[in-house]
């Protein structure tokens, strides 16, 4: 099926070998110090919460010895075969939000949940469900380690929750929210080949299938009120940088949002 039909019909859509194995080796390469430096200060939450995913890999306090990698992995996680295809699918208008990490939880005793993405914010659910179309935000999977990690509720992207949907992703009438959900298809990915699905669309990770898991997630989407708020400056590369950045799309039009933003707070 094409692609763009399949992402409309299901809510995501997996392309084979988007990624050449140098790009791999030179994300994992930078993602891998990131982590480490990561785990140095959150090595005790990771075990104490049972951690799955750290977030904001390109905040500058990971690239603090070396300002030129920073501008390298901006580089390497948009390159043009990525855009370019997000742009086919999706139109202009992309912005970049942030990146995130999933990995296994440190013991077996953490489930996956189901969840949509904005559930863990303070937008009301039931306002969600009402702009449920006219949000676009996206995760675009890059996975590092070959993985059968994330199940997707396909269809979910395009419509709300059934009564058994809702009672388990928000744990109600005594429903937990790793409950076997019917309609729910596990990913399998391996490196090169990315994963782009709907941010709210109902998914969950999977712990279980994967002896190890390292996939490096791109938060990306079009501009709506209930998202903007939720853009950090201080991920985005700073002014100098993006000169520097050769496919600099989404970064400019995060920069616009967030510094739009940043001039209304001062105005308040
Ligand atoms: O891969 C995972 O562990 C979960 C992914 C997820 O929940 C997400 O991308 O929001």
């Amino acid at each position: 099926m094409e692609i763009s039909k399949q992402y409309a019909e299901r809510g995501y859509a997996v392309i084979k070998k988007l990624l050449n194995q140098d790009e791999i080796e030179k994300i994992t390469i930078i993602v891998d110090l990131i982590y480490d430096r990561w785990l140095n200060e959150n090595g005790d939450a990771l075990i104490e919460h049972q951690l799955i995913n750290m977030h904001s890999l390109t905040h500058p306090r990971y690239f603090k010895n070396n300002k030129s990698e920073r501008i390298k992995f901006f580089e390497l996680i948009a390159p043009e075969q990525l855009t370019d295809l997000i742009e086919k699918m999706f139109g202009k208008g992309i912005n970049f939000h942030n990146t995130q990490l999933f990995f296994n939880p440190y013991t077996n005793t953490k489930t996956p949940y189901w969840h949509r993405d904005l559930q863990y914010s303070l937008i009301e659910d039931s306002i969600q469900a009402q702009e449920q179309n006219n949000i676009l935000s996206l995760h675009i999977r890059i996975p590092l380690i070959a993985e059968k990690g994330i199940e997707l509720v396909p269809g979910t992207h395009k419509r709300w929750d059934s009564e058994l949907e809702r009672n388990v992703r928000l744990e109600l009438n005594g429903h937990i929210n790793s409950e076997k959900l019917p309609g729910g298809i596990l990913i399998e990915l391996e490196p090169r080949d990315i994963l782009i699905f709907n941010a709210q669309m109902i998914h969950r990770g999977n712990y279980g299938l994967n002896k190890v898991r390292k996939a490096l997630d791109l938060c990306i989407g079009k501009q709506h009120h209930l998202l903007s708020g939720f853009l950090d400056r201080d991920i985005l590369p700073n002014d100098d940088e993006i000169r520097c950045i050769s496919n600099n799309q989404w970064y400019v039009l995060a920069k616009d949002i967030a510094d739009q933003n940043f001039a209304k707070e001062i105005e308040n």
